[in-house]
């Protein structure tokens, strides 16, 4: 016993003059021993990220926004909303893009008040429409992709949510197919709950033509993904068709504690089958991400929901995502042009633009509509634009009073202060 005691006091003297002796951390670190002992946070930064400055790190960007032309939205009255858009993609000589489109009588009402032609959310009795442009900011819109299908196929009631796979020179684009109107908090099986379906085309300007079939079923009744597959994502790699998709644990109702989380399914061909990776969830924040190939892996730009919500995360086989970066004012829904997204590239070189959506367009929910914008960044190995690797972006002050206190924190604080006088007098 002795002997074990002695071991260990020696141990630990041998470790904290070992400590001792290193010098400080060098200025430059051309200058760092490759031996030195690193603080766990140090450690990190050489070992875990693509660079330990973000100046260096190819998956840092903040982001720059701008208005697009091209799209009329009825003064922002509420009846029209562009939102959820797709990839962008380039084919004969412009880019497209597909999105959900809503035109109906009045905004979005609620489950309570809905019917036929009137929408309970903004992504009810929605269409799947597209768009071109030849520069990326003024857009062309050409109209309906994707129609709702007649009743009672998958998408009656709502198409939205789209996103585009080119393969085999054929197109395809998945989207979420409801049979029932989004909202009803009592609903038991979620209140948003809907399948993937898909429509092909040998063209991307159409005819679609929809296979009327769910393509990711739910899981069974006690599996992470029973009540939603939402936002369909698909990529290729290794030769077969990644779709990406968000669902989540727990209850979809109106205390909203679900954890949303993704998944993702593989198949060799567009109809699939498709198969969920065993490991699934793969990512456990975002409510909509945007990914795309990067290098020999993927990335993940993950927006709103979730403890690793803001971050851009990096899986280099495609399943095990590391987060790569934290950041803000992200894109919501977005949907970049990723150049790479279907070539099965080994040394993919990432994305600069694309476009994502602002869901309180009207700054009303009253007249809840949501709009396009586009969208800047460095995230591309061959672009180098310093300005965007800066993590000090300024938003103006009003933005944070904005979100002031209400009235019950106020009261709390108040109580809070009283007491504390009390205890002192
Ligand atoms: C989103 C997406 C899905 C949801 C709704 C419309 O932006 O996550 O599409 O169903 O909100």
């Amino acid at each position: 016993m002795r002997l074990i005691t002695s071991l260990i006091t020696f141990s630990i003297l041998f470790i904290s003059c070992s400590q001792k002796e290193q010098k400080p951390f060098p200025l430059y670190l051309k200058n760092l021993n490759s031996d030195r002992e690193l603080s766990a946070a140090m450690k990190r930064s050489f070992e875990h990220y693509e660079a330990p400055r973000l100046l260096d790190n190819e998956l840092y960007s903040n982001f720059r926004y701008t208005e697009l032309k091209g799209f009329d939205y009825n003064n922002g009255d509420g009846t029209i909303t562009r939102r959820d858009p797709s990839k962008v993609i380039f084919e004969n000589g412009k880019y497209y893009m597909w999105y959900t489109h809503r035109n109906t009588p009045t905004q979005p009402q609620g489950y309570e008040k809905h019917n036929d032609s009137i929408p309970s959310v903004d992504w009810d009795l929605c269409e799947i429409w597209y768009a071109t442009s030849k520069d990326g900011f003024t857009w062309e819109e050409q109209g309906v992709a994707v129609p709702r299908p007649p009743k009672p196929n998958p998408g009656w009631r709502s198409v939205a949510t789209t996103d585009v796979l080119k393969w085999k020179e054929k197109y395809y684009l998945y989207y979420q197919a409801f049979s029932s109107a989004s909202g009803n908090r009592k609903a038991k099986k979620g209140s948003d709950r809907c399948p993937v379906a898909m429509s092909y085309a040998d063209s991307p300007d159409g005819p679609w033509t929809p296979l009327n079939q769910v393509v990711i079923p739910f899981g069974a009744e006690d599996e992470w993904d029973h009540r939603v597959i939402h936002d369909p994502y698909p990529l290729v790699h290794n030769g077969k068709i990644y779709i990406y998709y968000k669902s989540g644990l727990g209850e979809r109702d109106a205390n909203r504690k679900h954890w949303d989380c993704w998944g993702v399914a593989t198949a060799d061909s567009p109809e699939g089958p498709f198969t969920k990776h065993p490991l699934n969830p793969v990512i456990n924040s975002g409510h909509e991400t945007m990914l795309f190939p990067f290098k020999e892996g993927v990335a993940a730009i993950v927006g709103t929901d979730g403890i690793e919500h803001f971050t851009i995360q990096y899986a280099k086989d495609w399943v095990n995502f590391e987060v790569a970066a934290t950041t803000k004012l992200l894109p919501t829904a977005g949907g970049p042009f990723s150049p790479d997204a279907f070539t099965d590239s080994k040394n993919a070189d990432g994305i600069t633009w694309g476009i994502s959506h602002f869901i309180n367009a009207g700054n009303n929910w009253g007249k809840m509509y949501s709009k396009l914008g586009r969208f800047d960044c460095d995230l591309s190995q061959s672009t180098n634009d310093p300005s965007l690797k800066r993590s000090n972006v300024l938003l103006p002050n009003d933005l944070y009073f904005k979100y002031g206190l209400n009235k019950k924190q106020r009261e709390r604080i108040a109580k809070e202060n009283q007491e504390l006088l009390n205890s002192k007098k």
